[in-house]
């Protein structure tokens, strides 16, 4: 799945907030699925994440969470609607 995500960056690790907190406009395209850096940016591995909805987020309507358990690192995205939001979640679990 490819696509435009608004994306927070929460956690630096389990006990550390991420220093830089903004919410930015991130595109996501397959080149991670290869290992290419997108704007400066390594592909992280999902192998140890957990995607699920952000029910606890009330800021922002659509937004999910992707949490690493090994590093504590922790990511919100918002996708434009639920269906987009569902197939995001889908496509990442499934990978
Ligand atoms: C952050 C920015 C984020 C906000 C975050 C701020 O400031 O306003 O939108 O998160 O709050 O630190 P900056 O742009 O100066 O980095 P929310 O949108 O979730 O409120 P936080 O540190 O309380 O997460």
């Amino acid at each position: 799945m490819e696509g435009m995500l608004c994306r927070k960056h929460e956690m630096e690790s389990h006990s550390k907030k991420a220093a830089t907190r903004s919410w930015q406009n991130v595109y996501y395209g397959k080149s991670a699925s290869n290992g290419i850096p997108y704007h400066g940016e390594v592909p992280i591995s999902l192998g140890d994440a957990v995607c699920e909805v952000a029910n606890g987020y009330k800021k922002r309507k659509f937004v999910f969470k992707l949490s690493r358990l090994g590093d504590g690192k922790e990511f919100l995205f918002q996708a434009k609607d639920e269906a987009e939001m569902s197939a995001w979640i889908s496509s990442i679990i499934s990978s």
